[in-house]
Order: C-alpha cells, then sequence, then structure tokens
C-alpha cells in the first residue's frame, strides 16, 4: 500500500549478548515507503546485524527503530510478520512441491499468486520447464536446485506474503548479474511501493538503488546515491575500487 513501509532508525546501538564491542553504533537513517536502499560493507561490518533487528530477532541497546511511525517495541510478533519478509543469506527449503515451498507462510495463496511471486523473483522459467513444473517435488534441503535457484525460490516466498517491507540478506549472490538486474525491474514494475532494502557484496547489486548506505565497523560512513557516495565516501570507493 502506498505510504506505507517507512523504516526509521533513531540512534540505534547494539551488542550481541555476552559481548561487549558494540556491533552497530549510534546509527541513524529513515528508508522512505517504497524506496530501495541498499547496504554494502566489508564482511563484519554489521549488516546482517542491523537488518535482523527490524523483526526484532534481537532488542537493540539503546536508541529506538519505527516502522510508519510506531516504535517496533510496541508491536507484536504477527504485526512484524506481516509487515517484513526477512530472505536469509542461505535459502531453506524443504521437501515437497514447488508450489508448497513457495506458499509456505501463505498457505492460502492461490495458484496465480504463487506464479506472479516467481515470476517477479525470477524463478518462473525454471520452473516451467521442469517436467511437473509447479507439481515438481522439490528434495531435502533443494538439492537438486542450484544455489541461485533456489535463491529465486526463497525470494519468491517472500514476495507471495505480499510484505511491505521486503528484506533481501545477500540473497542474490549466486543469481547472475543479469537475471539479478532483471529481477530488480520486476520488483519495480509488479511490487510498486514496496519498501526494500537489500544486502549485498556487488557494487553491480548495489548501484542502481535509490541509495547506498554504507557501512563500516558498525558505523554509517556514507549514504547517497552511487554517484554521491562515489564522489564523496572514501569506504565506498575503496569498495568500488576492490
Ligand atoms: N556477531 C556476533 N554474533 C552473531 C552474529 C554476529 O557476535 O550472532 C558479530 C560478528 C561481527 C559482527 O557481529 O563481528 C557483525 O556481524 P554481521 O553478520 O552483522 O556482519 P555482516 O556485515 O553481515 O557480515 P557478512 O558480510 O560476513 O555477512
Amino acid at each position: 500500500p502506498a505510504g506505507q513501509g517507512r523504516i526509521d532508525f533513531r540512534d540505534v546501538s547494539f551488542s550481541y549478548e555476552g559481548t561487549s564491542a558494540p556491533v552497530l553504533k549510534h546509527i541513524s537513517f529513515t528508508c522512505l515507503p517504497g524506496e530501495t536502499l541498499a547496504i554494502i560493507g566489508s564482511t563484519g561490518s554489521g549488516k546482517s546485524s542491523l537488518v535482523h533487528l527490524l523483526p526484532r530477532f534481537y532488542e537493540v541497546d539503546s536508541g529506538s527503530i519505527q516502522i510508519d511511525g510506531v516504535d517496533i517495541r510496541q508491536m507484536n510478533a504477527g504485526q512484524l510478520r506481516q509487515k517484513i519478509a526477512i530472505v536469509p543469506q542461505k535459502a531453506t527449503l524443504f521437501t515437497g512441491t514447488v508450489t508448497e515451498n513457495i506458499r509456505w507462510g501463505k498457505e492460502d495463496a492461490a495458484a496465480e499468486e504463487v506464479e506472479q511471486a516467481a515470476r517477479i523473483a525470477q524463478a518462473h522459467d525454471f520452473i516451467a520447464a521442469l517436467p511437473e513444473q509447479y507439481n515438481a517435488r522439490i528434495g531435502q534441503g533443494g538439492v537438486n536446485f542450484s544455489g541461485g535457484q533456489k535463491q529465486r525460490l526463497s525470494i519468491a516466498r517472500a514476495l507471495v506474503r505480499k510484505p511491505e517491507i521486503l528484506i533481501l540478506d545477500d540473497s542474490t549472490s549466486a543469481v547472475d548479474v543479469a537475471t539479478e538486474a532483471n529481477m530488480r525491474q520486476s520488483l519495480k514494475e509488479y511490487a510498486e511501493g514496496l519498501t526494500c532494502i537489500l544486502i549485498a557484496q556487488r557494487i553491480t547489486s548495489v548501484m542502481d538503488a535509490d541509495r547506498i548506505l554504507v557501512l563500516d565497523r558498525g558505523e554509517i560512513a556514507g549514504i547517497g546515491t552511487h554517484e554521491e557516495l562515489l564522489a564523496s565516501c572514501s569506504v565506498y570507493q575503496e569498495i568500488c575500487r576492490s
């Protein structure tokens, strides 16, 4: 829905229980409804930790996070689950059909909704090429699918729930650059108004996001468009060079 899916981080700091060093330090930013915000930064910079705070997998030490103006501490798990779909780094598929796997979490999704989600996630073509198509069996853990195919099925699973906020945690790492670009285009066309936070390692995955947030050792090193960051953010310039 238009105008929903706004995210505000206000001076958020976070550390894992039992550790002293904060993993995120004084993080403040706003993600507007319908915006695609990419997060980039070296390994261990806190990207996954940051997005895991949104569905309240972990609680902040200080500061606050708001979704559509409401502090997430005032939202229960059901409300958060309805708004946010998070696609983890490692796709988890189970023994069952393609449809059952995509529908997981929204059992009442119609066949057309399943196909629509698969089309946006760029999974429809390889599913349609299977002898049993959407009724094809997926082996345990998705053994009969490639890494990139599993990731696309996992993204379709998130989309079928029609979230307001979609979080892709490095979930296109095994998808080739061209397919990934098609997916971004489809998301723009068919999931208009969807707020998207996407973590990625490749510059090609982030450069046409509306804005990019650069994390460096738990702090924001810069936030802006690819061009703005190229002109002003040394950490980003470094990532582009490597
Ligand atoms: N960390 C923990 N416990 C956890 C997860 C992470 O102590 O359960 C630490 C490891 C690291 C920091 O938090 O020093 C940030 O980790 P995170 O996974 O958030 O970093 P990332 O930027 O997502 O790294 P990667 O690109 O390797 O996924």
